[in-house]
């Protein structure tokens, strides 16, 4: 069935053959939420419990995801047609003073295959460019990555801004990366850690879920 030969060919990381498949799949009138659901999320969210369990890791997580996108692309005008929403968004960025963002990226692209839409804001983000970017797209959750332990601190800050707007109470913050831990997490007033871009989609789902 295509909608297996879609799974498989992500889960290999096969860009032409996850575009083929639903291509294939869109011919013949699969409806679009399901090519994504069935074929394209579920398969996402095998790699990430694989992931977890150390059956695979960042490179093959990174060649799917990129297998994923090539998917979404063809999808998107078609679910834009058919009115299929977003299950939640996420602001996510690499904090002030800090240019790491191959994790940020991972977590950003898990974050997409659990079906959440995530305004990435990229690195060396300031706190007020998090709060400006929670005013414009309202999320429900923050996502703060850092891989100093310089930049650490910075997320306290953000976290900070983010009460002093008055926000606070609107969105929950994530917050992760090497030097992170869940009782650094605490000490900030974060509302979730997470140690990797499997357990932050993870995480997020249930969040919104
Ligand atoms: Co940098 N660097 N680096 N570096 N770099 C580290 C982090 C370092 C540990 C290397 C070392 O000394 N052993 C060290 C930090 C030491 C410390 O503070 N504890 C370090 C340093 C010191 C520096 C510079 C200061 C070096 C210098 O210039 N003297 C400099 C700082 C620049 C800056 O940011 N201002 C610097 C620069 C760079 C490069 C630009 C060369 C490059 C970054 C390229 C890029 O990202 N585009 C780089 C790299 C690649 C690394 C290492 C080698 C790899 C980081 C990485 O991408 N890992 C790193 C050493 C290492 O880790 N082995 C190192 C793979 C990635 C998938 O993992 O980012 O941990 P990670 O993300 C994981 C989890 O942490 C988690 O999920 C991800 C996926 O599972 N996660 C989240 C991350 N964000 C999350 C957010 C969440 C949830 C989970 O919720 C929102």
């Amino acid at each position: 069935m295509v909608l297996q030969e879609i799974s498989q060919a992500l889960q290999s990381g096969d860009v032409n053959g996850v575009k083929q498949g639903v291509q294939q799949a869109l011919n013949s009138n699969i409806e679009p939420r399901v090519v994504l659901y069935q074929g394209l999320l579920s398969a996402m969210e095998t790699v990430g419990v694989k992931f977890k369990n150390n059956e695979v890791f960042v490179p093959e997580v990174l060649i799917a995801a990129r297998a994923m996108n090539a998917g979404m692309e063809l999808l998107k005008p078609k679910l834009a047609e058919t009115g299929v929403e977003p299950i939640g968004s996420v602001v996510l960025g690499t904090v002030r003073g800090d240019l790491h963002d191959i994790g940020k990226n991972l977590v950003r692209m898990m974050l997409e295959g659990a079906g959440l839409s995530v305004f990435d804001l990229g690195v060396d983000v300031s706190a007020q460019q998090f709060v400006a970017a929670i005013q414009k797209h309202n999320p429900e959750i923050v996502g703060l990555s850092a891989l100093l332990t310089t930049t650490m601190g910075e997320m306290k800050s953000v976290i900070e801004a983010i009460e002093a707007a008055g926000l606070r109470g609107k969105v929950k913050i994530m917050v992760g990366g090497a030097p992170v831990t869940s009782k650094f997490a605490q000490e900030i007033g974060a509302d979730l850690y997470a140690k990797d871009a499997a357990e932050a989609s993870f995480e997020a789902k249930k969040l919104v879920g």
